[in-house]
């Protein structure tokens, strides 16, 4: 279904508890809390689309409240209450200042770091030092979804993502992700100790993948992406991409809920570089806080991919490290709650400078 109205919060800053009233920080005019969250936001755009296309204007807080909404009242009203509301822990993490989801790739053909950590022992080693370098997530994965890559057997995904999980739940307490489209993966990575399933296809790849998650109780990451890895970056078409990824987002939070998976377990994520072109991708970056109108925490992952490769005219994935980074300080600035990054320690020494800068205090630290 495509709605007609989104909102999107504007002006996000750091939202000082001491000057706050206990449902209106800092005043109706200052500001009001994104997601429950650190930050809160002091004006609105206001997308309206129709068959002419799509209407964008900035309004203040004040005139939100004044603003006659006409038949679009309650909507605008679903999507504020969406916006402000607190997002609960996922897993047990409390999502009140921005988290880092380190890369643990167990594929021989993964594109950043060249197989390096294709035996079990290295990658273990790799996601213990991202989890030392600060890592709140490690995310284990064993089939490439890298645009032109080919689909792995659920035996040799199995093999390599399964000895990583228990290796890692053996020595750590962090929590681990299983990046997987596939049913079978999901059920026994859960059972390996896996704490969260990433799945590329918003659970739409695999016909089980709804079902077994559901079953699984563990807290899902949907990601948009339009076609398949092998051939999904060769003619992607949206109408409009930032709310048409919305849409897709919303209607696969629909389908989870309708199956057993409380809004409580998702998290959106609008998959940067997957059936995406340059364009599309930079309008979905820039836009990043729209998504806090789902009502569920916002993942960013843009970590080394080609868009930052074409911005900065870098062909190798190893030296987009600074681009990575400014793309994760861009939508921790708009509220972003989690980031799936290869380089944890750049990372989260760039966030935790943001932080101290944002609220004006140095209790956040590395
Ligand atoms: C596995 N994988 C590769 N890129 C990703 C991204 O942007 N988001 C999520 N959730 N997973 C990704």
């Amino acid at each position: 279904m495509q709605r007609s109205l989104y909102i999107r919060p504007l002006g996000v800053y750091a939202f000082r508890q001491d000057a706050a009233t206990e449902d209106v920080p800092q005043g109706v005019w200052g500001g009001l809390p994104l997601a429950g969250g650190p930050l809160a936001f002091s004006a609105l755009e206001v997308l309206e689309r129709s068959s002419r296309g799509t209407l964008r204007r900035t309004i203040g807080l004040g005139d939100l409240f004044e603003r006659d909404w006409g038949r679009n009242t309650l909507v605008a009203s679903d999507l504020l209450e969406q916006i402000r509301s607190p997002r609960p822990r996922l897993a047990g993490l409390s999502l009140d200042r921005p988290r880092i989801m380190g890369i643990v790739n167990v594929t021989p053909d993964s594109f950043s770091d060249g197989g390096q950590y294709d035996s079990v022992t290295a990658a273990v080693a790799h996601g213990l030092k991202l989890a030392e370098q600060g890592a709140d997530i490690l995310d284990v994965g064993g089939e490439s979804t890298r645009p032109g890559s080919d689909t792995v057997a659920v035996d040799d995904e199995l093999r390599r993502v399964i000895p990583v999980i228990e290796g890692l739940r053996a020595k750590t307490d962090k929590l681990i992700s299983i990046d997987t489209r596939k049913a079978e993966v999901m059920r026994r990575a859960a059972q390996a100790g896996a704490d969260i399933l990433n799945d590329v296809s918003a659970l739409t790849h695999d016909p089980l993948a709804l079902e077994v998650a559901a079953e699984s109780g563990l807290p899902v990451m949907l990601m948009h992406a339009q076609g398949d890895p092998k051939t999904m970056n060769d003619n992607p078409q949206y109408s409009d991409v930032v709310l048409d990824v919305f849409d897709f987002l919303e209607q696969r939070v629909r389908a989870c809920v309708a199956a057993g998976i409380p809004k409580s377990r998702l998290i959106a994520d609008p998959g940067i570089g997957f059936g995406k072109h340059l364009h599309h991708n930079v309008a979905v970056l820039s836009a990043m806080s729209l998504y806090h109108g789902l009502g569920v925490p916002v993942l960013l992952g843009a970590s080394r991919k080609k868009l930052i490769g074409q911005l900065c005219n870098l062909e190798a994935p190893q030296e987009r490290v600074p681009g990575s980074i400014a793309a994760a300080l861009h939508s921790i600035a708009q509220g972003v709650q989690i980031v799936r990054v290869h380089d944890v320690a750049e990372t989260r020494q760039a966030v935790a400078v943001w932080e101290a800068a944002q609220a004006g205090s140095e209790t956040a630290l590395c």
